[in-house]
């Protein structure tokens, strides 16, 4: 069954890149289908009005509960025999990860994605959603956003690579076994020297072994002197992630 994501968002053309490239495609080969929802649909105004003014005070404006609380009760009703996981991208969430893409991808079928702006979204509207489907609040890092479209895309571009049938992820869905828990080595083409750089020799040696080792090294002094939080979980963990051999 293809992973169904809707997205709901005052922006829907903010979310246009998910029918390109790799999303595109997983569309057209059936294993994703992308569904965007303008909020404004569930609004009955004249001006079709999606804020108002905080109750206590305070700067900007907060998005208000009733749009949010019909839109999702027919997106949400839209499949039937399947629940949605409904996620709210915001600073405040759960970080999201590989870890949290590839579990995504392998145990979910219905994604609702709830796009904020301004200030935040009703309270409530978590309360009352958190009651009825599972929810996640999650964030992309510590750094604030806009709104949650451009998270979305990340999110969605994150999970449909790791989807079963995408061609390139035959490797487990593990971030352990995917990256080794480590940093990448960097690569090289042609031409072996340009503009004074120099591929590096072992490169170019055809030593296979030697490659390998030079490769691995690479990781490690990457790791070490990019992202120590990793090295040193690296070191704790005995086995590096390595899959099955007993
Ligand atoms: C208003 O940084 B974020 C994020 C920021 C936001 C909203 C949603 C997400 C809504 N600001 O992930």
């Amino acid at each position: 069954m293809a992973l169904r994501v809707d997205v709901i968002t005052i922006f829907p053309d903010y979310l246009a890149p998910l029918q390109l490239s790799l999303l595109g495609r997983a569309q057209r080969e059936g294993l994703l289908e992308v569904h965007v929802h303008d909020l404004r649909d569930w609004t009955h105004d004249r001006h079709r009005t999606v804020d108002d003014t905080p109750y206590g005070g305070g700067a900007g404006m907060v998005m208000r509960p009733e749009p949010w609380g019909e839109a999702l009760d027919e997106v949400c009703a839209s499949l039937p025999g399947r629940t949605p996981h409904v996620v709210v991208p915001g600073p405040g969430g759960d970080v999201f990860t590989q870890r949290t893409a590839g579990t995504m991808a392998l145990e979910l079928d219905w994604v609702v994605f709830v796009c904020g702006r301004y200030e935040g979204i009703d309270e409530r509207v978590y309360l009352e959603f958190a009651r009825r489907y599972p929810l996640s609040v999650l964030s992309l890092g510590d750094y604030v956003l806009n709104g949650g479209e451009v998270a979305v895309l990340a999110m969605t571009e994150a999970i449909a690579r790791l989807l079963p049938g995408m061609v390139g992820n035959e490797a487990s869905l593990e971030e352990e076994s995917h990256t080794g828990g480590l940093l990448e080595y960097p690569v090289y083409t042609k031409p072996a020297s340009w503009r004074g750089h120099e591929v590096p020799p072992v490169l170019l040696s055809g030593h296979h072994g030697q490659i390998a080792d030079w490769r691995h090294q690479q990781r490690l002094e990457r790791t070490a002197a990019r992202r120590p939080d990793l090295m040193q979980r690296y070191r704790e963990d005995e086995d590096h992630g390595d899959v099955g051999r007993s």
